[in-house]
């Protein structure tokens, strides 16, 4: 039998991980023959009801959940960890100024990286759900020196399969038939997705569409707004579904996927990209947590300046937390 790999969720008493935690107890992350490991982090605040949701966990009664550890401790949820899911981070109170909810998020994600950095696994690998996503995600890699920077990243993929989701209605395809789609930049309304590029059973979909008015006044500011969208018709945040994307963006990671999927990655240079903040670009993941970035695609001038305007956002945003990063 396999070790159990060792899971590391944060926020767990929280809505998306209410979604998320079921899922991998039942394997759809690492396949039906990996046992696991939880190990739960939440405020002290929160831990009562994060009893509550061992106690369901326990009475699913999953055959590869082998333990489950529940703490409010940074140190003892990232004991030995191989994989982590940050999803748990600070919104933005009544009235609070953004600058203030960015340093809030700051000193969480520095805790965290710092812990990461000292006990996980040296071979972890972090994503990070909780906004603001690419910046907490670049905040806990600058704090974690040891650890690899491209083991940290920000989660694009719910922007990435919304996407997907939008063009197979829009043209009458499986969304499978899809590939070369790409969302670049912020985890935010900036965030450009890119059709460009795309393909859809191997012709170019710009030529299937045949509707930019489509793509530049529905598709594109639809899926930028999707999250305030479903707030209106919910009344309350995406949750299933970014737990789905969250598990999607795990797997494809480290068992490998042979399409593009977007994912914020630490910016090397690539299309001008300033280094050092994490965007979201189109990536291949090659299995064992090996990713390459989609290199030399062409980039024309509308979209090369739709990408600048997120990266500029993404710039604002590190001169906000600026102080929290070590030299
Ligand atoms: P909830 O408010 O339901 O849950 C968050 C949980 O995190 C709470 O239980 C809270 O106690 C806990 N928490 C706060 N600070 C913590 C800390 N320092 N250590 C451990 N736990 C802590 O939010 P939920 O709907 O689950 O969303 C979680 C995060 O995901 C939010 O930041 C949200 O904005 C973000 N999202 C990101 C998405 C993405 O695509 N990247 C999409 C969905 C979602 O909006």
């Amino acid at each position: 039998e396999l070790q159990p790999a060792t899971i590391t969720v944060t926020g767990a008493a929280g809505a998306i991980a209410y979604s998320l935690l079921f899922r991998l107890a039942s394997g759809e992350m690492l396949g039906k023959n990996q046992p696991i490991n939880l190990r739960l982090l939440e405020r002290t605040e929160a831990m009562q009801a994060l009893q509550g949701v061992v106690m369901e966990l326990q009475d699913g009664a999953f055959p590869l959940l082998k333990n489950i550890v529940v703490t409010d401790d940074a140190d003892e949820a990232f004991k030995d960890a191989d994989y982590t899911f940050l999803v748990g981070a600070k919104p933005r109170s009544k009235g609070q100024e953004r600058g203030d909810m960015l340093k809030e998020n700051a000193a969480i994600f520095k805790e965290q990286g710092r812990s990461i950095d000292r006990v996980a696994k040296s071979s972890v690998l972090s994503v990070v759900v909780g906004n603001p996503a690419n910046t907490n995600a670049m905040i806990a890699s600058y704090n974690a020196p040891n650890t690899p920077r491209t083991s940290f990243t920000a989660m694009t993929r719910l922007d990435h399969d919304r996407a997907l989701a939008q063009i197979s209605k829009k043209v009458n395809c499986q969304v499978e038939d899809i590939d070369r789609f790409a969302i670049w930049g912020n985890h935010s309304s900036t965030q450009y997705p890119d059709l460009s590029h795309a393909t859809i059973r191997g012709k170019w979909a710009w030529d299937l569409i045949k509707d930019e008015d489509w793509i530049y006044n529905k598709f594109i500011p639809r899926v930028q707004q999707r999250g305030a969208e479903i707030i209106n018709a919910r009344g309350k945040s995406s949750a299933a579904s970014a737990a789905d994307a969250a598990l999607r963006h795990m797997r494809d990671w480290v068992l490998g996927s042979n399409k593009w999927v977007s994912m914020g990655v630490c910016s090397e240079g690539w299309y001008g990209i300033t280094r050092g903040v994490w965007t979201s670009v189109p990536v291949q993941c090659f299995g064992d947590g090996k990713f390459g970035v989609i290199r030399d695609i062409p980039m024309s001038k509308e979209s090369a300046s739709r990408i600048n305007k997120s990266i500029d956002e993404l710039l604002q945003e590190k001169s906000m937390v600026k102080d929290l990063l070590p030299n």
